[in-house]
């Protein structure tokens, strides 16, 4: 083992240093002193000196927060003062009680001064320092002993490896709550679900579940934080007079405490701090589930002292559960505005997070499935932060026998169309796209959108008002209205009516692609579309069409082609196209270019201003020639059309030594293709 230079002692002590500042601004004062990439830049740094000298590397270095594969013993740790618990308070009426007795017990008359901190939905820890350094973490257990779980506690960031700052007391006890943030625990349930792996139904199950895995390197993945919530030490005198000072100590010492807190005086000025922190409840970035109010002066706490396993001078003033049990009365199919169908959970009502909840989204089969919902479990459902309730754990032991599985249903439960699950997607949709009722306004406005049909004037707001009003329920009816019609409507003045209907008369003799493109079949795009224009030229060749010629087509795959069959099998659909052909739609046929095109198999890019058409018919035209074209330039780029005032993509063409055309040069070969 070489021995390191005096430099590399110092660097690594720097490092340390640097990493261990940047980890307290982060984690403990909420405030990052640098990027993340600056951070890991510094974090390899030292790990490569480490790794090169063993010797240099410390206990309460950040590098060690890695954890390790060793696998941990959890071996009970007696609790040199018990972990108790807190008792609660359910109501406004027995909060007053307390601070009724506590006002007594002191023979106060005056408010008594509170410390209110949010309770953290986690689990309650204890972390040994000695000489500064952490030695020991165990948890509450049956709050005379826990287990050791120093391993698993070293790899979480908010928890300091070494006590900052000096004049530290000798032995040193932090008591605190380890949680998990909601946008980690979304993250990681996304993640395990992506592996296949058993997903955590919330953040404080997934919060055990990392503190109990057995392998360090395991939680120190996991998003895990550490909130301080009391300190001990073996020389009181040590410390400050109060628990809010006790606690700011405790933050200068680096760990983290709840910036939520604060203080209140008397009893109405603790009901104020619950209902306002109540308000704040969902937008807080981790779940609590209430409010713990302290007895400030820690004299008054040592006078009050302690009821079997509970101090005297706190209480958890307890929010609305954000999880209860109740019961699967049906499950039923909605179907939403792109044909997605859904089961949604018809439940026994239930009071959680605040709301009587009778319905709870099972997003998809394969959530049943993995869920193994039935018709009739008792189930957990869970409103928190998100607004919708989820049902996220069935009690199995309770199924009834009489319990029904879910069936997805085969046709549509509001237009009767065929429900297609394509494999290897997990939405099921309704194939009704033109004449669901569940799907009209969305198919009008994908109809009237600008790269469909481009019916000017045919927003939003009128396509609402039109099916509101039962003027428009297909996109043929929109062929009907006459100015007279429209004029019925409220705030449509004439000069409007008559565009709009000028606008609906010039759609109606379109070119078939962007017939295609309008009729909204899933996956169906405007390359697609222009795809299966050419290649069979009618709209009458791409509805015979089966399978096998559909994905001899560029761009469809077997799932498009799956698409484009059930689309046109539905009679509902075959029926809006005769109405629409009734009302005097024409679409265009195409000339068949399926044999190789001139620019088959070619990446064109445009760029700058181009005088004589548009970026947009440019663009039209070169597809129609075949060529693909992208918004960047690369070796691959075939040619590089330059208009007015191009920058650097005209730059990079020409380091890439990537062909370059004018636009009078894009002109003549357009004219030579008849295009132009
Ligand atoms: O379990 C707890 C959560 C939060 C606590 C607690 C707390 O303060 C914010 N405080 C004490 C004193 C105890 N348990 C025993």
């Amino acid at each position: 083992m070489s021995k390191p230079s005096a430099g590399s002692v110092k660097r690594a002590e720097e490092l340390r240093s640097a990493l261990d500042e940047h980890n307290y601004q982060y984690y403990v004062l909420d405030d990052p002193g640098i990027p993340d990439a600056e951070y890991d830049r510094l974090f390899r740094e030292l790990q490569k000196l480490e790794t090169e000298y063993p010797q240099l590397v410390s206990d309460d270095s950040p590098t060690r927060r890695v954890g390790s594969t060793a696998e941990t013993s959890f071996d009970e740790v007696v609790h040199r003062l018990p972990m108790l618990s807190l008792d609660n308070a359910f109501s406004e009426e027995e909060l007053r009680d307390f601070d009724r007795r506590v006002r007594e017990r002191l023979g106060s008359d005056n408010d008594i001064e509170y410390v209110c901190e949010p309770k953290l939905d986690g689990l309650a820890v204890s972390v040994h320092y000695e000489q500064g350094l952490l030695v020991r973490a165990a948890t509450r257990g049956d709050g005379y002993a826990g287990e050791d779980i120093t391993a698993n506690i070293r790899t979480i960031p908010s928890v300091p490896l070494r006590i900052r700052g000096r004049d530290v007391p000798d032995l040193v006890e932090v008591r605190g709550e380890v949680y998990m943030p909601r946008a980690g625990f979304e993250a990681l349930n996304n993640r395990l679900e992506n592996h296949g792996d058993k997903t955590f139904v919330n953040p404080r199950n997934a919060a055990a579940g990392s503190l109990r895995q057995k392998k360090s390197t395991v939680t120190a993945r996991r998003p895990l934080e550490m909130c301080a919530y009391s300190v001990a030490v073996t020389d009181d005198s040590l410390l400050p007079d109060t628990q809010w000072e006790s606690l700011q100590q405790v933050r200068q010492w680096g760990f983290r405490i709840n910036p939520e807190m604060r203080k209140a005086l008397g009893v109405s000025e603790c009901l104020a701090a619950y209902e306002e922190l109540m308000q704040k409840r969902d937008a807080l970035p981790y779940e609590i589930d209430g409010i713990v109010f302290k007895v400030n002066r820690l004299d008054y706490q040592a006078t009050l002292g302690f009821v079997s396993r509970a101090p005297r001078w706190a209480i958890a003033h307890k929010f609305p559960a954000q999880e209860e049990l109740t019961v699967i009365e049906d499950v039923e199919f909605q179907v939403g505005r792109t044909g997605a169908v859904t089961p949604v959970a018809r439940l026994k009502p239930v009071f959680v997070g605040g709301v009587t909840v009778s319905n709870a989204t099972l997003h998809n089969m394969d959530e049943i499935r993995r869920l193994d919902v039935r018709i009739g479990d008792t189930v957990f459902v869970r409103r928190a932060g998100d607004v919708i309730p989820k049902v996220v754990k069935v009690v199995i032991e309770k199924r009834p026998k009489t319990a029904k599985s879910v069936v997805l249903p085969k046709q549509c439960p509001v237009c009767d169309s065929d429900v297609i699950q394509i494999e290897g997607e997990v939405v099921a949709r309704c194939s009704g796209g033109l004449f669901c009722p569940a799907q009209r306004k969305e198919a009008i406005r994908h109809y009237a959108s600008r790269k469909a049909l481009d019916i000017e004037g045919l927003g939003d707001k009128w396509i609402d008002i039109l099916v509101d009003h039962a003027m428009v329920s297909t996109v043929a009816d929109i062929y009907h209205l006459t100015i007279k019609d429209l004029l019925r409507l409220e705030r449509m003045g004439e000069k409007s009516a008559s565009n709009l209907v000028a606008a609906i008369d010039r759609s109606r003799q379109p070119v078939l692609w962007r017939f295609l493109y309008a009729l909204g079949i899933r996956e169906v795009g405007e390359a697609t579309a222009k795809s299966l224009a050419s290649h069979f030229g009618s709209l009458e060749a791409v509805a015979e069409a089966d399978e096998e010629s559909l994905v001899a087509v560029q761009d469809v795959g077997p799932i498009v082609a799956g698409h484009i069959r059930s689309f046109f099998e539905q009679p509902h659909n075959l029926e809006t196209l005769d109405a629409l052909r009734d009302a005097g739609v024409k679409w265009q046929e195409e000339e068949i270019t399926a044999g190789a095109k001139p620019l088959q198999g070619q990446t064109w890019v445009l760029t700058g201003t181009l005088s004589e058409l548009t970026r947009d018919e440019a663009r039209e035209k070169l597809e129609t020639l075949g060529a693909k074209v992208a918004g960047s330039v690369s070796r691959k780029t075939a040619c590089v059309v330059a208009g007015e005032a191009a920058g650097s993509k005209l730059e990079k063409a020409e380091k890439l030594g990537v062909q370059v055309l004018d636009e009078q040069a894009l002109l003549e070969m357009l004219k030579e293709h008849e295009l132009f």
